[in-house]
């Protein structure tokens, strides 16, 4: 059984990553950019975002801001991005909402994250490439071995650049993490007129690379999963994709609203 504390915490962000999304919603004409929210997504992105270290890297996506919450960025400095602020601690109001890239003592490194999707995938793996040439050269001075996270849609998969991005981690055995948040649509795609499989699928075409499953809308069984999954990365140094299985909550497809 997980702490009650921790417990208590990731209820408490669940209901503050509700209330960012509703504040949103019920004022879209300040929110200056697109954002797209975490709800549904809340689980996996926390469960990772508590067990990151400072010396890792992630790369989080748009939708990941619960994840941020989970590293312990406050909701008031990403809604300076959300309303393009030059305070903005991320990219001075330059990006869309929960565009983040960050180098702050006791947080994990964000490389800066681009809007178009997957696009995380080959320079994110590259990090991994960096972090072994570092340990192969005996130059790595970090604490404990980092491992780098590279966090995904479903719909972002079905990319060539994904496949690249795999391609090179299995043929070089990265400490690289893909985490793949599966809700089954590409804004108005659903996932049966995208694809044939889905990541878990697509990830055993890869030899070398482990994969697991997880219920992403559970905490108790996200928090079990990454865990087990970022220490086998950080003593195995390999590539490893978890599909984490959720919800889309208050997605509008065509007008029409999906709860
Ligand atoms: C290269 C590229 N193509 C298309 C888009 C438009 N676009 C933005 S979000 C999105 C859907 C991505 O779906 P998925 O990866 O499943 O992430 P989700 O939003 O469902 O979490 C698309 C197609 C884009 N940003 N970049
Ligand atoms: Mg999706």
């Amino acid at each position: 059984m997980l702490p009650k504390e921790l417990l208590l915490k990731a209820y408490r962000l669940m209901m503050t990553a509700k209330a960012m999304a509703e504040i949103y919603d019920a004022n879209r004409p300040v929110c200056k950019y697109v954002h797209s929210t975490s709800r549904g997504h809340e689980a996996i992105q926390l469960a990772t975002g508590f067990l990151l270290k400072p010396c890792d890297f992630v790369s989080p996506y748009y939708r990941d801001e619960s994840m941020m919450l989970g590293m312990g960025y406050r909701p008031y400095e990403m809604m300076l991005q959300l309303l393009a602020k030059g305070d903005d601690p991320f990219t001075g109001g330059r990006e869309y909402y929960n565009h983040p890239n960050m180098r702050r003592e006791g947080f994990p490194t964000i490389i800066h994250q681009s809007s178009a999707t997957g696009m995380q995938a080959i320079p994110t793996t590259g990090i991994a490439q960096g972090i072994q040439y570092r340990e192969k050269q005996k130059l790595s001075n970090y604490p404990i071995p980092p491992v780098t996270i590279c966090s995904l849609g479903d719909g972002s998969v079905t990319e060539g650049e994904v496949g690249e991005a795999l391609q090179f981690a299995v043929l070089h055995q990265l400490p690289v993490i893909y985490l793949v948040q599966d809700n089954d649509w590409g804004i108005s795609v659903s996932s049966d007129e995208a694809r044939t499989m889905n990541a878990y699928e697509f990830a055993a075409g890869f030899k070398g690379l482990e994969r697991i499953q997880v219920n992403g809308s559970n905490f108790i069984d996200s928090f079990v999963t990454m865990e087990q999954t970022i220490d086998w990365v950080r003593k195995n140094r390999r590539p490893i994709l978890v599909h984490a299985k959720v919800p889309l909550l208050g997605h509008h497809t065509s007008g029409v609203r999906k709860e």
